[in-house]
């Protein structure tokens, strides 16, 4: 069974954990089924902070696979001390709002150090991954460099507007600020990395994590080559609703969903998407209970959506093979 996941940070992470539990392997670490799990993981998060260039989806989704995450904050490595970001603050190196814990700095220092010396970040995260051993193959939705920036207002009070980095953002002002628009910049002109369009081509089912829908996966859908590869693929596209009674499960999803003019609803999110038939991308769509979704075109489905754990979220991913009449063979 070949399955391609498209995902973002925490709630692409946890849906991971529930992939591989429906598939009968172990949540943490490697499997040994014939299965092939294949994450196509949003970039545009991605940031050079301190001189080091950091991936916080790619990162998520590799501590939690590998056991090494935080569970708490959804970020960073368990177990973190902070003497690092200590002594940049006693710099008044900027920025200081932007944790970065002592073990994750070291996932950053060798990536950096690879990308100086050439390594795509495929190659990169490849070998990040050596280490961490996830189970499921991470694959950077681009090897190019795309990062989101958001159009805000000044926040020092100016006229104008001005683009700030999603991070900026997302962790200085907690979405706060209104985004007027949010954009990829760099996507145009990007790819997708080596696999990418390989595993979208030999899947047996594509599924769409409850990520965010803008600036996760949105993301990955905004590099060119990918969302058309998705709707002309083979496989069944099934996705999850981030949307849950009207509110984003977890982050601010509201915040970017907004920006683009898209109601804070799963059948909203679900219509956002589309269905295959006309020209979108789904076929099914899974929508929390209580939650009404008619979306023209797609197959939807209500069930528990609370990622509490990997076997409720296995269940999550059962029902989306039902619906994508995919045997779990
Ligand atoms: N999120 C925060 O809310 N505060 C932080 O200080 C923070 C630091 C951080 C460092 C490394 C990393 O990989 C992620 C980090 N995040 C932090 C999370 C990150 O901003 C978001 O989780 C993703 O970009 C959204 O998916």
């Amino acid at each position: 069974m070949k399955v391609v996941v498209v995902v973002g940070g925490v709630g692409g992470a946890r849906f991971l954990l529930g992939v591989k539990a429906a598939l009968g392997l172990p949540p943490i670490g490697e499997g040994t089924g014939e299965h092939e799990i294949t994450a196509l993981v949003n970039t545009g998060d991605d940031v050079w902070m301190h001189g080091l260039r950091i991936c916080p989806d790619l990162d998520t989704c590799m501590y939690t696979l590998g056991g090494g995450i935080d569970t708490e904050r959804g970020w960073g490595q368990s177990g973190e001390t902070w003497a690092v970001s200590e002594g940049l603050k006693a710099y008044g190196a900027d920025p200081d709002w932007f944790g970065l814990g002592d073990k994750d700095i070291a996932t950053h220092l060798v990536r950096s150090r690879m990308l100086r010396a050439g390594y795509p970040l495929s190659a990169v995260t490849e070998a990040l991954c050596d280490r961490w051993r996830p189970g499921v193959r991470l694959l950077p939705m681009t090897d190019d460099r795309v990062e989101t920036h958001v159009v805000i207002d000044d926040p020092d009070g100016g006229e104008g507007r001005k683009a700030i980095h999603f991070q900026e953002w997302w962790v200085r002002y907690r979405a706060e600020l209104p985004a007027h628009r949010i954009l990829g910049v760099g996507a145009e002109e990007s790819g997708p990395a080596p696999g990418v369009l390989d595993a979208i081509a030999e899947a047996d089912l594509v599924l769409l994590a409850p990520s965010n829908p803008v600036v996760s996966v949105g993301s990955v859908l905004g590099v060119p080559g990918i969302r058309d590869a998705l709707v002309s693929g083979p496989a069944p596209v099934i996705g999850v609703s981030p949307v849950i009674g009207g509110k984003p499960v977890r982050g601010m999803a509201d915040a970017c969903l907004q920006s683009i003019g898209v109601e804070t609803t799963a059948e909203a999110v679900g219509t956002f998407f589309g269905a295959r038939t006309d020209g979108g991308l789904l076929d099914g769509w899974l929508v929390a209970e209580g939650d009404e979704a008619e979306v023209a075109g797609v197959r939807t489905r209500a069930i528990p959506l609370l990622m509490h754990d990997p076997e409720t979220t296995a269940a999550m991913v059962r029902a989306a093979f039902e619906l994508a009449e995919v045997g779990l063979g």
